[in-house]
């Protein structure tokens, strides 16, 4: 009973909060209220068994991983002499027949099973549910849901929105496994889409994003030198799906076919490195990498910008590091502040020797992580909760818990960002699709204002006047104003920019500049344009601050996910950009003429982050085993070079800076004159 009344609760709030009702077409709201609402699971159907059992693990790629629970009629967990080999969360039932997702084994923090993409119409759909392991109080009983209409299904965890697990229900009267005729995807683009047809273009990158995303041996391993061929796996089997028009597309070989419409293999020439160098070191959270000494993934990596060489992994192995995720330094620039995401710690090393100096449990899925300028607090955000924990620097103790909603929501809030002057934070609340303005004066929320669905990250100007945030199931970005600054504050949405305006979902044809499912979208520190990475389209947007319009985009990897600006050598900066499924940063020149135009941002170089591109004064903390280099998602260039920071820098990292850097503000100001 608890799931369901979480689930209603919630719901019900979010949709009242954000005004989702008001907002979204009648039949998207419709299917929202008439399925999730008042379709109730029973209790009869909750005690049979399921068929195939998702895990929740926190291991790469198979984050759900399939078990067989019961007796299928069909298939069961998809083999991997079939499904690829590595490919571990992929499943055909018959109709009728329940899947579970279960929390017992090694999960350590709260993860969801949500559904993402389902037959339009489909019985039981969609929901959204906890899963919290027995270790932090779960019951240990599974989610159970019958799947009864034959079609494609696809599960996801919107806390970790990469967790994923898809269900085929196969109609036995077909000779073909059937992806059935049209999906609903309630919020996948603005507005949604509830009739998506199986054999559309949108609906085969969904279906490529999920085995590139799932399957490790799918991920693109950059060489150290010449090329390499990045071929990534498909079930060999015969499928059945249906075009715009409603007519059937039998493929007989989705192997054969994805490989031919996407182009594949592709080859990976070796990253070089841009030709002008950066400033200080680039920080990046290789989170899947996976080493000697610990159970759990993830290192973090540092790369001397003077060479783009990697210089250190961090894997933390006496506290087992898990699923090391974003990161920030103090004022100093000496310490690293470390979240572990898929657990309920944050973690303080020495930036220098690598060693660790303090690991303190602060709650759910510690997500990001920023300083306060006036007093170098830390807050972290509690991606699985409600709030953000203040700590005293180099965490020394946890001061409280900031809200960001009432005591009865759960907002999920992931990637937060504190204004220039240390007085207000915004925070993306990914679970009831608003954004809170936190007035840290006042100590009290100042306002909540309705975006996307899913608000992941966000990013602010840097003289605090407005910030973004990126929506990720909506592949938009709600800009966001800021009022009265130094005063009392409130916020107002200026506008949404649809990063899929260019995209046409059924044809494929693209027009123009494009993102799908936006992750971070930082502003420059100049405040001229905001860049962000999109894991869906494996691009990078580029957003004119000026015009609040997206102006281009560049080519990214598979996963594409993190983005920061760090100091370019002699003025100007660089966007730093991590992909999940891929062993490489790369590096954007946003801004090649300096004319304050991005427009013409330009990828400058990319950087290999495995040992084989490590420099001669390489330290690590325990040997790499597995997915080198892989995982990219939190960045951190040092030193800080964000107005607000820039100014509290020690002499030593300021000498290296130009003027134009140590003044981002001005130099905007002249700039705009
Ligand atoms: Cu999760």
């Amino acid at each position: 009973m608890q799931y369901q009344t979480k689930l209603y609760a919630s719901v019900a709030i979010s949709l009242i909060l954000t005004g989702t009702i008001l907002a979204a077409p009648t039949s998207i709201a419709g299917a929202i209220l008439g399925s999730s609402i008042f379709n109730v699971f029973s209790f009869a159907e909750a005690a049979t068994i399921p068929a195939v059992t998702f895990q929740a693990t926190d291991n790469p790629g198979s984050w759900f991983e399939c078990s067989n629970t019961g007796k299928s009629s069909s298939i069961g967990c998809v083999p991997q002499s079939v499904a690829g080999t590595g490919e571990k969360s992929l499943a055909v039932i018959a109709p009728n027949e329940k899947i579970a997702f279960s929390s017992t084994a090694q999960a350590a923090t709260l993860h969801t099973a949500v559904s993402l993409i389902y037959p339009t119409g489909a019985k039981n759909m969609p929901f959204d549910v906890d899963l919290l392991p027995p270790s932090l109080g779960g019951s240990g009983s599974p989610f159970v849901v019958s799947l009864n209409d034959p079609g494609i299904y696809v599960f996801f965890c919107d806390i970790h929105p990469y967790m994923f697990a898809t269900v085929i229900v196969d109609d036995p009267k077909t000779k073909e496994l059937d992806l059935g005729k049209t999906v609903s995807l309630p919020s996948v683009t603005a507005g949604g889409i509830n009739a998506l047809p199986t054999a559309s273009d949108l609906a085969l990158r969904l279906v490529h994003a999920f085995f590139v995303i799932t399957n490790p041996n799918n991920w693109q391993n950059y060489p150290s030198t010449g090329t390499a061929s990045w071929n990534p796996s498909y079930p060999p089997v015969p499928v059945l799906a249906y075009d715009a028009n409603g007519n059937p597309v039998s493929v007989p070989d989705l192997n054969a076919f994805m490989h031919g419409y996407f182009g594949e293999p592709k080859t990976l020439s070796a990253p070089t490195p841009p030709s002008t160098p950066g400033v200080g070191q680039v920080w990046v959270d290789t989170q899947l990498e996976e080493t000697a000494g610990k159970t759990k993934p993830g290192t973090a990596t540092a790369v001397d910008a003077n060479n783009f060489k990697v210089v250190r992994k961090v894997a933390l192995p006496s506290i087992n590091m898990n699923n090391p995720h974003n990161m920030w330094t103090d004022r100093d620039q000496k310490v690293i502040y470390q979240t572990q995401w898929f657990d309920n710690r944050v973690t303080v090393f020495d930036r220098t020797s690598g060693e660790l100096i303090k690991d303190v449990v602060v709650g759910p899925d510690p997500a990001h992580v920023m300083t306060r300028v006036n007093n170098d607090k830390v807050h972290v955000s509690l991606n699985g909760e409600n709030s953000v924990v203040e700590l005293e620097p180099r965490l020394a103790a946890i001061d409280r818990n900031i809200p960001l909603g009432s005591p009865t929501e759960s907002t999920h809030p992931h990637a937060h960002w504190m204004s220039s002057n240390g007085q207000m934070m915004v925070t993306p609340n990914a679970d009831t699709g608003d954004s809170t303005l936190y007035n840290f004066p006042t100590d009290s929320i100042a306002s909540r204002t309705a975006t996307g669905h899913l608000p992941i990250a966000t990013g602010m100007m840097p003289d605090s006047s407005k910030y973004y945030v990126a929506n990720f199931l909506d592949s938009s970005v709600s800009v966001i104003g800021i009022d009265n600054v130094s005063g009392t504050p409130s916020a107002h949405l200026i506008k949404n920019i649809n990063l899929l305006a260019n995209y046409d979902p059924i044809s494929g044809a693209v027009t123009g500049p494009i993102g799908g499912l936006p992750i971070q979208t930082p502003v420059s520190p100049n405040g001229k344009y905001a860049i962000g990475a999109n894991t869906l389209t494996a691009t990078i947007t580029v957003v004119d601050t000026n015009t609040d319009k997206l102006v281009a985009s560049l080519p990214c990897d598979a996963g594409c996910h993190g983005v920061q600006f760090g100091a370019k050598q002699g003025g100007g900066y660089y966007a730093y950009v991590s992909s999940k499924f891929s062993n490489r940063m790369i590096v954007v020149d946003p801004d090649p003429n300096h004319d304050g135009n991005a427009s013409d941002a330009a990828i400058a170089g990319s950087i290999l982050l495995t040992t084989a591109n490590a420099s001669p004064q390489f330290k690590s903390d325990a040997a790499i085993t597995a997915y080198a280099g892989m995982g990219g998602q939190g960045i951190l260039p040092i030193p800080l070079v964000y107005n607000g920071w820039v100014q509290n820098l020690p002499e030593s990292w300021k000498e290296k800076l130009s003027n134009d850097q140590l003044n981002p503000l001005e130099n905007n100001k002249n700039n705009s004159d």
